[in-house]
């Protein structure tokens, strides 16, 4: 059996699959979970890979980690989306964190991952259950919550789905502006932007559109195991955050596989004619 995700202009990304472990529709999204072959277990939202269990660190390491190492001392963290707990389970491995939110639209995505996901169930399970030490679950709409803040968040980590489809208000210009708001002065956020060739439209569209509200705004992309290679990243920061510096000594604790601090200017290599549409 085979498992194929279609993206534009019939360019597919394929997993050979022995099962469908889930299938099941909740208020917002399609959602299934897969036994691949070579990866894993596979989560699927409307028909999109979200994650392979082998694979997962590829994206969420390079999603969370130069962000938060750029950041002289990230003690409040928000995760926006992110349900199957990777995104928070990669933020709290700084210990410079004192609590962390994550707010998830979705409790179904919550709930098929602590099921059939070995993310982070300890993780999921302890949030679910509201006895985290460090970390708090908001099940609710990212926007909105952001929206009511000011001034709270030293790095913020948007991990949704596409910026087509129901995650498409987290790309539009009154969210940018109410995630500024709620970021602290040297602040910063990230975004995942799609695929860097299937997406271009989109990537170059999110990067003008946070440029018009952040002081600066940086695009890098990495090649994510499961999605159509390489893939899209924003970071917009407030004041005098600077995403081109990280901290090599907190880095050293965190024995990454994937994002590599040593050569962190490579994140910013893109095609030339990508970085030529975005402007750059
Ligand atoms: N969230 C980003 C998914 C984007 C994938 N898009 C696609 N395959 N078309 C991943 C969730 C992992 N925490």
């Amino acid at each position: 059996m085979e498992f194929v995700e279609w993206y534009p202009r019939g360019y597919g990304v394929g997993f050979k699959v022995r099962e469908r472990l889930y299938s099941g529709r909740s208020a917002y999204q399609q959602i299934e979970v897969y036994q691949t072959e070579g990866f894993g277990r596979m989560l699927v939202i409307d028909g999109t890979v979200q994650l392979v269990e082998d694979g997962e660190l590829s994206y969420h390491e390079p999603l969370v980690h130069p962000l938060l190492l750029a950041h002289p001392a990230p003690r409040r963290a928000l995760v926006i989306g992110g349900g199957d707990g990777g995104t928070l389970r990669e933020v709290l491995r700084h210990p410079e964190v004192e609590r962390a939110t994550m707010v998830e639209i979705d409790p179904e995505v919550l709930r098929v991952s602590a099921e059939y996901l070995d993310v982070d169930r300890g993780l999921l399970d302890e949030l679910l259950a509201g006895r985290h030490a460090r970390a708090e679950l908001v099940v609710g709409s990212g926007s909105n919550y952001v929206a009511g803040k000011e001034a709270a968040f030293d790095v913020i980590a948007a991990d949704s789905t596409d910026p087509v489809g129901p995650a498409a208000v987290l790309f539009s210009e009154p969210f940018y502006r109410g995630v500024y708001r709620a970021l602290r002065p040297g602040g910063a956020y990230v975004t995942q932007a799609g695929s860097v060739y299937l997406f271009t439209g989109e990537f170059a569209d999110a990067y003008q559109k946070m440029r018009r509200v952040f002081d600066r705004v940086w695009a890098f992309s990495f090649p994510v195991i499961g999605y159509a290679s390489p893939w899209a990243f924003l970071v917009g920061g407030k004041g005098d955050y600077n995403f081109e510096r990280v901290s090599l000594e907190r880095a050293a604790r965190l024995e990454l596989t994937y994002y590599d601090p040593e050569r962190h200017a490579t994140l910013f290599q893109l095609p030339r004619g990508v970085r030529l549409q975005l402007g750059l």
